[in-house]
């Protein structure tokens, strides 16, 4: 597969940008200064990045409560996004999202999701709307192992199926549904569940970029040619709890370091990118420098800009057609 220069870097520079930000949010997190909860992306952010290189502006997806990664992914800016978090004004839902309402319509990401299985029933509608306007977009449902298994996603994957609908779910199968394991709580294959509805299955692995973007393009150029719905099982680790203060006492002593060692996806990148001399080391160098500093900038201007005043509180949030 042939993958463009500014496609390489710009996907290098999203998943730096991913892991640079959630990073400094675990940091920023322990002082207390965030309101809510955050649900981390560290260690996956290849899949959001993958799959996210193939779409357009007008392509839609939706998300999950770990959802900071698609967001960056689909392009959504990192101030706005920072500022949300820590909800002040400046933030792109005005402060009033936080980080797991996040949205920013006007990129098609239709927003974090707080309900597990909330964004397959969403990406229906939206693929419905492709379909209908004939507009050759595509509508993305990331969702987890966990949330594979709601009644809302199987109503999903049948009612994409039976309209025929632009669709692909990526199922970003972590291993876990907060502190339970996949292999206990998933019943049968996510590719026997895919053949069960009909619809073609791809899997990858999600700490390597290429091998998410090479089962991308086939899920995604699928269901944008009218075959219908596909389904992407990508394989990944996270890197942190299942939310921020998450002690992960269930999880295997060593299991986390061993990820972080063997399959970080940037590392991977790195090393792909320089056997197969694809990027320079030193262009790779100079994203990392800009993206720290356009974070550090980020939680500076977070943490002065100002609160939402009581007014605010009614405004964007009724919509009248
Ligand atoms: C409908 C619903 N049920 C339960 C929860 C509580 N909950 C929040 S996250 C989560 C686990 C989700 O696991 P998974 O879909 O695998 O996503 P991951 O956290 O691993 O990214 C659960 C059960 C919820 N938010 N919504
Ligand atoms: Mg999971």
């Amino acid at each position: 597969m042939q993958i463009s220069r500014d496609i390489l870097t710009r996907s290098y520079q999203a998943m730096r940008t991913i892991r640079e930000f959630e990073e400094r949010l675990h940091v920023e997190f322990a002082t207390g200064e965030i309101p809510g909860f955050v649900h981390l992306y560290c260690g996956e952010e290849a899949s959001g990045v993958g799959v996210c290189a193939h779409l357009g502006k007008t392509d839609t997806i939706a998300s999950t409560h770990r959802g900071h990664g698609h967001c960056i992914a689909k392009g959504v800016a990192v101030d706005g996004m920072m500022a949300e978090i820590y909800g002040r004004r400046t933030g792109v839902c005005r402060g009033k999202g936080g980080s797991m309402h996040i949205a920013d319509l006007s990129l098609g990401m239709l927003g974090a999701n707080g309900i597990v299985g909330g964004g397959p029933p969403l990406i229906c509608g939206a693929a419905l709307s492709h379909k209908l306007l004939k507009d050759n977009g595509v509508a993305v449902a990331f969702y987890g192992d966990g949330a594979s298994n709601e009644g809302s996603t199987l109503e999903s994957l049948n009612l994409a199926t039976v309209w025929h609908l632009p669709a692909v779910f990526v199922v970003e199968d972590n291993g876990y549904g907060e502190a339970t394991g996949s292999s206990y709580a998933c019943a049968g294959t996510q590719k026997d569940r895919a053949a069960g509805f009909g619809m073609p299955y791809f899997e990858c692995d999600g700490t390597d970029f290429f091998a998410v973007y090479e089962a991308a393009e086939e899920a995604i150029s699928h269901a944008r040619s009218g075959k219908g719905p596909a389904m992407l099982h990508v394989h990944l680790a996270r890197w942190y709890g299942h939310f921020e203060g998450d002690a992960m006492s269930y999880r295997v002593n060593g299991e986390v370091t061993k990820e972080r060692s063997e399959r970080d996806c940037l590392v991977k990148f790195r090393q792909r990118a320089a056997d197969v001399s694809l990027l320079e080391a030193s262009v790779l160098d100079e994203i990392d420098a800009a993206v720290k500093n356009e974070i550090d900038a980020a939680v500076v201007a977070a943490k002065k800009a100002p609160l939402p005043e009581a007014e605010d509180l009614t405004r964007d949030v009724y919509v009248s057609y």
